[in-house]
């Protein structure tokens, strides 16, 4: 039954999410404008641009910059974020991902990355996960980022897979929210209360227990 099954990149695959953080929170305080772990959540799964207005919102500050200034400060942000990822090395995949993408890859089932960063593919290179995802879907390829279902359904269209046959795999709540407008199985990784309010079908606290196994069980219930 199962046909597809789309992941989330940052913040699933691995703890990129993180790095995302740090290089927002220097920018913001860069602008005079503080941000936490709370707020940030906001910033989860929305594009480049969308997360420097919310920033600038919260702020105050939604006014104070030109265009130009703008792509300025994102690419700032970005330099920033690319530096961290330096670091990045195949260990860095969280526990159990590896392990489904290998028997995704066995059982002839397509994995799909569904994620609204332009760093994907260089990301994806770095932990040597490349060649276990059928297709990556490119941010901009679709008219409207997370939320909105397009990235998924995009995704989905691409091998082939009907949504209901779906499973999305998400940490955000804008990413929940998307997989369950594409008609899909939404599988939430982190806060439980957080993501069952977005409608997340189950919730596990991390990757762990993501298997096969787990995924097909959801489909047949
Ligand atoms: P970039 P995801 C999203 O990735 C991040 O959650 C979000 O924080 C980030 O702003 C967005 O990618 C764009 O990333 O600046 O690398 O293009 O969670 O959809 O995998
Ligand atoms: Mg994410």
């Amino acid at each position: 039954k199962l046909q597809a099954v789309l992941f989330d990149l940052d913040g699933v695959i691995m703890d990129t999410a993180e790095f995302h953080y740090i290089a927002w929170k220097r920018l913001a305080e860069e602008l005079g404008i503080a941000i936490d772990r709370e707020f940030n959540e906001n910033l989860k799964g929305i594009s480049r641009m969308e997360s420097l207005d919310t920033i600038l919102r919260h702020g105050g500050k939604a006014d104070d910059y030109s265009a130009e200034e703008k792509r300025d400060m994102a690419e700032r942000k970005n330099s920033h974020y690319v530096s961290l990822l330096d670091r990045l090395k195949p260990a860095d995949v969280y526990p159990g991902i590896r392990e489904l993408l290998l028997a995704l890859r066995e059982a002839g089932i397509p994995a799909v990355v569904a994620s609204a960063s332009k760093n994907a593919p260089q990301i994806l290179r770095a932990l040597e996960l490349s060649e276990l995802f059928r297709f990556v879907v490119p941010p901009d390829s679709v008219p409207r980022g997370k939320p909105a279902p397009d990235l998924f359904l995009r995704g989905a269209e691409e091998v082939g897979a009907a949504p209901e046959f779906c499973i999305g795999i998400e940490d955000a709540q804008s990413g929940i929210t998307a997989i369950k407008a594409a008609g899909m199985t939404a599988v939430g990784i982190g806060s439980e209360a957080m993501l069952k309010a977005v409608g997340a079908d189950v919730v596990l606290p991390d990757t762990r227990r993501l298997s096969l196994e787990f995924l097909r069980g959801l489909l047949s219930a």
